[in-house]
């Protein structure tokens, strides 16, 4: 059978509430449509005014296939603990200390215009902390990619234990994992606009996916991914069309 990307988007007053996508495959279509379509209708911010659905087939053999980043967890019992943590695994991944700190300093206040919150990542140059994404306001959002079934109920068994198998932590590993694969990127930091999920993480191909209890305080709406980038390995709109277009499936 056919493989489809299977998206959703959703907006309360224009501005975006939920959103998700997976790979399915045809058998599996229906219901991870209604899955996705059901996630946008129990919203804890209220009912959506508009939930997009988009189904695109896709080829096989353009799927490209990756592992799923190992997790570990760093004990931190604060958020001043949290960002220390922080930048000590992006130092250790490679970034310079000052632009680090600078990304950190970003996420804090908002990367988008006055401090809003951004749909998708801030690109940032690793060796100028310059940002790169074409639109500033937008960022650069990760597009098709997802868990292959039987990868992730076989990961799920594994990590029950440790209360990893929510579909947050599952799709926040594969976004990480697919951006740890792409040209030209050393590392990742990311924590929730969800004013509710303080957890965070910090990831790289040779750390793996950290988790970081206490990115920021309960209650704060302020979030979002930064990817660092180093010029020298990708140009920016072959690193672009990987993170938005290239479809990535997690079978190992
Ligand atoms: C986790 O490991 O607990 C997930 C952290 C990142 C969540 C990102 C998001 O949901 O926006």
């Amino acid at each position: 059978g056919a493989v489809f990307s299977v998206r959703m988007r959703a907006s309360q007053e224009s501005m975006h509430i939920s959103g998700g996508e997976r790979l399915a495959e045809e058998e599996r279509v229906r219901e991870i449509a209604h899955s996705l379509i059901e996630r946008a209708l129990t919203h804890e911010r209220g009912g959506p005014d508009s939930i997009h659905l988009t189904i695109d087939k896709m080829d096989r053999s353009d799927i490209q296939s990756i592992a799923a980043l190992p997790i570990s967890t760093i004990p931190v019992r604060d958020v001043h603990e949290g960002y220390a943590a922080a930048q000590r695994k992006l130092v250790e991944a490679g970034i310079p200390s000052a632009i680090a700190a600078h990304a950190i300093d970003l996420l804090k206040k908002g990367p988008g215009p006055q401090g809003t919150v951004m749909r998708g990542a801030v690109l940032m140059d690793v060796q100028t902390g310059e940002r790169l994404e074409p639109d500033i306001a937008r960022g650069v959002r990760v597009s098709r990619f997802d868990w292959k079934e039987e990868t992730l109920r076989s990961w799920m068994d594994e990590v029950s234990s440790f209360g990893f198998n929510r579909s947050r932590i599952w799709e926040a590993i594969a976004l990480a994992s697919k951006v740890a694969a792409a040209p030209g990127v050393l590392a990742e930091i990311c924590w929730s606009d969800d004013p509710s999920y303080v957890t965070g993480y910090v990831s790289s191909p040779s750390l793996g996916y950290v988790r970081i209890p206490h990115l920021k305080e309960k209650g704060d709406p302020v979030g979002g991914r930064i990817f660092f980038v180093d010029r020298q390995q990708t140009d920016i709109s072959t690193l672009i069309h990987y993170l938005e277009k290239q479809a990535v499936w997690i079978d190992q």
